[in-house]
């Protein structure tokens, strides 16, 4: 057979193999695969060199044939020997630069808490939860009637002034609603006694934001009709709830107030925790903080939702959250409650 032919296949040979050689080393999988295409592929060497075979005397062309063949196999072979290590040494290589110590410790999680606005909510409701009340909730958009005149608050009280209340349209018919009394008057209208409920919820006034003021804040209030209910149910319930709030050795007082839509009507203090009644900066040197209002609900306001105020009697308070709040920890700056910096909101 032409040894020429022979040497070239020789020769194709050799330069095959250094260089799936060279790729091992040099770990480049890309160049094997090249490797594979030039002499494997369509167009690769092996089969321009079998398209040769025709040139061939037909007794020489089995052996060429065999030869061709053993050179595919050889190169084949060694390819795929070449890949697999390549292969399983790149897979080595990425589980040790992936590898994850599960062992490391986690970096700390910082949990978040609920707002002191929301602790101390969670406490009175479920203080009045288990004094047997229910919640009730309202409209935030109200009628005026609701919030004021069935409040025996009529038009040209100061309490409705402009000033004051959020409108929300020209008439003044309805406004953000400035205490959830409303809320309240719908009960009353809705249900027959006996009513004991809580209203929980955020109402809006006109105020300048300051230390002690905010346009928008939160508010308790809470309402007893039955027949019999006295100003004793009232000051045993408002008791009950400090005692929660405070620990049991709070002391109360209720002081005369007036509240359009309460006769009589008071304010509770709680004698300060702080410096046990001697005076100090918390109490303003008074000794006592005041906490709410409340009342006996004014027969004027039974009477306008259908109770009849010669069978039932009822009581009536409302509690600021924020106040309670800013009471109970100390808080001098009702700004602080909305800022949300978690620096302070941390501490509590
Ligand atoms: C306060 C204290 C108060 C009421 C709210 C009320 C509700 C109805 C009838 C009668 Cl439906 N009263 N709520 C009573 C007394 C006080 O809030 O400091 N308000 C500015």
């Amino acid at each position: 057979m032409d040894n020429n032919l022979l040497e070239q296949i020789a020769e194709i040979r050799a330069a095959a193999l250094d260089a799936i050689v060279a790729a091992l080393e040099a770990r480049d999988l890309p160049s094997l695969a090249d490797i594979r295409v030039r002499h494997l592929g369509k167009k690769g060497v092996i089969t321009s060199i079998l398209k040769t075979m025709g040139q061939l005397p037909a007794e020489e062309r089995p052996k060429f044939g065999a030869f061709v063949n053993s050179l595919r196999e050889t190169i084949e072979h060694e390819l795929e020997v070449a890949n697999a290590k390549l292969g399983s040494a790149a897979f080595e290589e990425r589980l040790k630069a992936e590898a994850i110590d599960v062992t490391i410790p986690a970096k700390p999680a910082h949990f978040g808490h609920t707002h002191p606005l929301t602790i101390v909510h969670d406490e009175a409701v479920d203080l009045f939860l288990t004094l047997g009340f229910t919640v009730a909730e309202g409209p935030e958009v109200e009628l005026s009637e609701y919030c004021f005149d069935k409040l025996n608050t009529p038009k040209g009280h100061p309490a409705r002034d402009r000033q004051d209340t959020f409108y929300c349209d020209e008439e003044e018919t309805i406004c953000l609603r400035t205490q959830t009394s409303s809320v309240q008057i719908r009960t009353m209208e809705n249900l027959k006694p006996p009513i004991r409920i809580i209203s929980p919820g955020r109402v809006y006034r006109k105020d300048e934001v300051d230390a002690t003021h905010s346009p928008i804040f939160h508010q308790i209030e809470g309402l007893v009709i039955d027949k019999g209910i006295t100003m004793g149910n009232l000051k045993w319930t408002l008791n009950s709830l400090m005692r929660g709030l405070y620990g049991r050795d709070v002391q109360t007082r209720l002081r005369p107030h007036h509240f359009p839509y309460t006769e009589p009507s008071c304010e509770l203090d709680i004698q300060c925790f702080e410096c046990g009644g001697k005076g100090c900066r918390l109490c303003k040197d008074e000794g006592w903080i005041e906490l709410l209002g409340a009342g006996m609900v004014h027969p004027k306001v039974l009477s306008g939702c259908g109770i009849d105020p010669g069978v039932y009697s009822g009581f009536a308070f409302g509690i600021g959250i924020e106040r309670l709040a800013m009471r109970r920890f100390g808080i001098t700056d009702m700004r602080l409650l909305y800022e949300n910096d978690a620096r302070f909101l941390k501490q509590f």
